[in-house]
């Protein structure tokens, strides 16, 4: 049914029929988290980055309606330019199809088509979740609620410290959404490594993360997992610098009146101002980080569901 809305570029057709490692990536990082030229170069790289680790990438984004499971060249810099790319969760999806609309793919979205093409691992920076003040908001990310539904592995930094943090991981818990994090016991919070936040479930293994995630579907628990991975030493941010910056953003965003689907991309590019650019160097790193782990975990997950 819905195969006529697909487009799937042949090369990730061909590796998906042999059951070879595929990771997905999204573009509303592209189109709304990164300024351009940055935003294109970063795309570009992280689909090199796939390549080199063993998996073909799959950038997913709608272009006029389709759901893109691979763009080419020209499709990035469309969605890395131009000014008319609609942040796409599950709300908006059949809209931007049916009125054939270009949009770009935020982690809730990427995993539907994901999942709609059979890929099972995909890659980003952060995963939207629990705003701070949400108790009188009610803005929690609807990646939250297609983590709990929609059976692809999100491998991230954790998630930025502009949302509550305990408040997301206690919301992953009763939508029975596992965390397993790697080669750390604690929840990275994307600029940094740490949270103050312990994680019950982590390993150094990715293979051990692959079993977890085979595990979870043999058992048909539906549902994702997400693979929380440090940004590297060497590019984290000072935490207590960041968390004043961050701090500084929000305050901005509440005297503003920022709401709803705007909030991230405005807290973004506002802490990019702050720092002076450095925040997005981090966000850039963090980003290849996850392209190289998320391809090692396609080709084990390929590994351990042709094993057993
Ligand atoms: N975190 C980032 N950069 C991003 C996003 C999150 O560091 O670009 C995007 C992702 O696409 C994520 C979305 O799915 O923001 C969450 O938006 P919201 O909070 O409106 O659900
Ligand atoms: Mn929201």
């Amino acid at each position: 049914m819905f195969e006529k809305y697909l487009d799937i570029k042949p090369d990730i057709q061909a590796a998906l029929a042999a059951n070879k490692a595929v990771v997905a990536l999204e573009s509303t990082i592209i189109s709304h988290g990164m300024p351009y030229p940055q935003n294109v170069a970063t795309a570009k790289q992280c689909e090199q980055i796939v390549r080199e680790n063993g998996a073909i990438p799959a950038t997913i984004g709608i272009i006029n309606g389709k759901l893109k499971v691979g763009l080419s060249d020209e499709e990035l810099e469309l969605m890395g330019q131009a000014n008319n790319i609609m942040k796409v969760s599950r709300r908006d999806l059949p809209w931007v199809v049916a009125q054939k609309l270009h949009g770009a793919t935020t982690v809730a979205s990427t995993m539907i088509i994901a999942n709609m093409a059979g890929i099972k691992v995909f890659a980003t920076g952060g995963i939207g979740g629990v705003h701070r003040g949400a108790e009188t908001t009610f803005d929690i990310s609807a990646d939250l609620t297609e983590l709990a539904n929609t059976s692809v592995a999100v491998v991230c930094a954790g998630a930025k410290s502009i949302l509550d943090l305990p408040l997301t991981l206690e919301y992953l818990e009763t939508q029975g959404v596992p965390i397993i994090s790697y080669q750390t016991n604690e929840l990275p919070a994307f600029y940094t490594r740490q949270s103050g936040l312990m994680l019950p479930q982590w390993s150094n293994d990715i293979t051990n993360i692959a079993d977890l995630i085979h595990t979870k579907w043999a058992l048909n628990l539906k549902g994702g997992v997400v693979v929380a991975n440090p940004v590297p030493e060497a590019y984290a941010m000072d935490f207590d610098y960041i968390s004043n910056c961050i701090e500084q953003s929000l305050q901005k965003a509440t005297a503003l009146g920022i709401k709803g689907k705007d909030t991230t991309p405005f807290l973004l590019a506002e802490i990019k101002k702050i720092t002076a650019g450095k925040s997005l160097d981090t966000n850039i790193q963090l980003v290849f980080n996850n392209a190289k782990v998320a391809a090692a975990l396609a080709v084990a997950l390929c590994a351990a569901i042709s094993s057993r």
